[in-house]
């Protein structure tokens, strides 16, 4: 085997003799790992994950591979991702207690980081797809969203702290590029790891030729790349929540960076939406409507603790040096009009981003089950292609959609809607 300082790939045989002698894991696993029980669990793009259970307890270890493991070593990526994610998730924890797994070690060399095991929780898109409902799932996801934008923003921060964050995230500049290239650019040409559902040309031809959805596209992309208003989890979707019937928490930030604070909102809309126009082909007929209708309860919830928790921290902890009571309550003048203006430029650019999310799970590299486990390819189409057709819709319509009514109204009108 290598020496301990060099990074190595692990393998369930030898992770043991590799991390006997972190006491982070030795306390909390057993010290003798020949009790230990080593499972590799990962199905996500990019990670190794193992499952390490011991006599005393069991604990996650994720470490980075240096490639994409979706596609192969022909796409090296940098392990220093790890690095970033346990900055982030150390974040996380301090500006929402409770919302991420609780870290008890991490390895810069072997990009490994060990953290708490959840149990009994499962994927939040294994549970959409399979019926489960989640007590309480819109009000944490609102309020983790809220809270992370908010206390991670020079509304909150002090900006000599803010801007030094902003330098150390800015060492990350794989990760973010594959989502420029993968959500932003990628569906709206033919990219070389681009696919689609067979038969969906007509639909994807239509955005193609777009000009003027290009260019929404575009400007939110420039937006994301350039705007460093917070610390945006950066792949807030469904597979990056776990969940009991009623407590969830948010794992992998690794595609953390600065960028606008409708960024995590929009991805998270989007894969609820994803989630309720993929129903029909995962309940039956019976149980369809109640459950896309707590799917949109959800995005109305997660969207209106949104907006409450955010007006709760503009109260009680605008500190920064953004939108000072100096000049507002100070001077006799109320702020919360400021508030909601602000709230509602954060929800178009929310709902924008959203669309594109939407698009490039089912045209660019890495799609989601929620989809992909449709077998019959024609009933698979037709709901992908309402899902492209909503998205392009919220991409063009973003700043002018009232309010939660009428973007739940919208999905109720494509869920109805013979696109093709
Ligand atoms: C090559 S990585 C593909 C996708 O997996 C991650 O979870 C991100 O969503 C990324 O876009
Ligand atoms: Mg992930």
């Amino acid at each position: 085997m290598d020496k301990p300082d060099q990074y190595r790939a692990l393998t369930p045989e030898e992770l043991g003799a590799r991390l006997a002698a972190v006491p982070a894991i030795a306390e909390r696993v057993g010290a003798d790992p020949a009790n230990w029980k080593v499972q590799e669990v990962g199905d996500g793009n990019l990670n190794l994950v193992f499952i390490v259970e011991g006599p005393l307890g069991t604990v996650i270890v994720k470490q980075a591979l240096p490639y994409v493991r979706l596609v192969g070593d022909s796409w090296p990526l940098p392990l220093y991702r790890a690095y970033y994610e346990n900055h982030a998730l150390v974040r996380q924890a301090e500006r929402d207690p409770g919302a991420v797994p609780e870290i008890y070690h991490f390895d810069e060399v072997q990009a490994l980081i060990v953290m708490e095991f959840l149990a009994p929780h499962k994927i939040l898109r294994r549970k959409l797809i399979d019926g489960e409902t989640v007590d309480g799932l819109g009000g944490f996801l609102g309020r983790f969203c809220a809270r992370t934008a908010f206390r991670g923003s020079e509304l909150s921060m002090k900006s000599a702290d803010k801007k030094q964050d902003v330098g150390l995230f800015s060492g990350n500049v794989e990760i973010p590029a594959i989502t420029e290239a993968l959500v932003f650019t990628d569906p709206y040409f033919g990219a070389e790891m681009n696919h689609h559902t067979e038969g969906l040309d007509p639909v994807v031809e239509q955005l193609r030729s777009d000009a003027q959805l290009k260019a929404r596209v575009q400007r939110l992309l420039m937006k994301f790349a350039s705007n460093t208003e917070t610390m945006v989890h950066g792949d807030l979707h469904s597979g990056s929540i776990m969940s009991t019937d009623s407590d969830s928490r948010v794992i992998d930030p690794e595609f953390v960076q600065y960028g606008p604070m409708g960024f995590d909102l929009g991805m998270l809309t989007a894969n609820f939406l994803m989630a309720y126009f993929s129903q029909p082909a995962h309940r039956s007929a019976g149980e369809l409507e109640s459950y896309q209708d707590w799917i949109l309860a959800v995005v109305e919830e997660t969207l209106a603790e949104f907006d409450a928790e955010f007006r709760r921290l503009w109260d009680t902890e605008r500190t920064g040096m953004l939108y000072p009571a100096s000049l507002f309550e100070d001077q006799g003048h109320a702020s919360h009009e400021a508030c909601a203006a602000l709230l509602a430029e954060i929800r178009a650019e929310a709902l924008g981003f959203c669309g594109i999310e939407m698009h490039r799970r089912t045209l660019s590299l890495a799609h989601n089950a929620d989809f992909e486990d449709i077998e019959d390819t024609g009933l698979k189409r037709r709901l992908e292609a309402r899902n492209l057709a909503m998205g392009a819709d919220l991409i063009r319509t973003a700043e002018t959609l009232g309010n939660t009514k009428e973007l739940l109204d919208l999905a109720r009108l494509y869920n109805a809607k013979d696109v093709l």
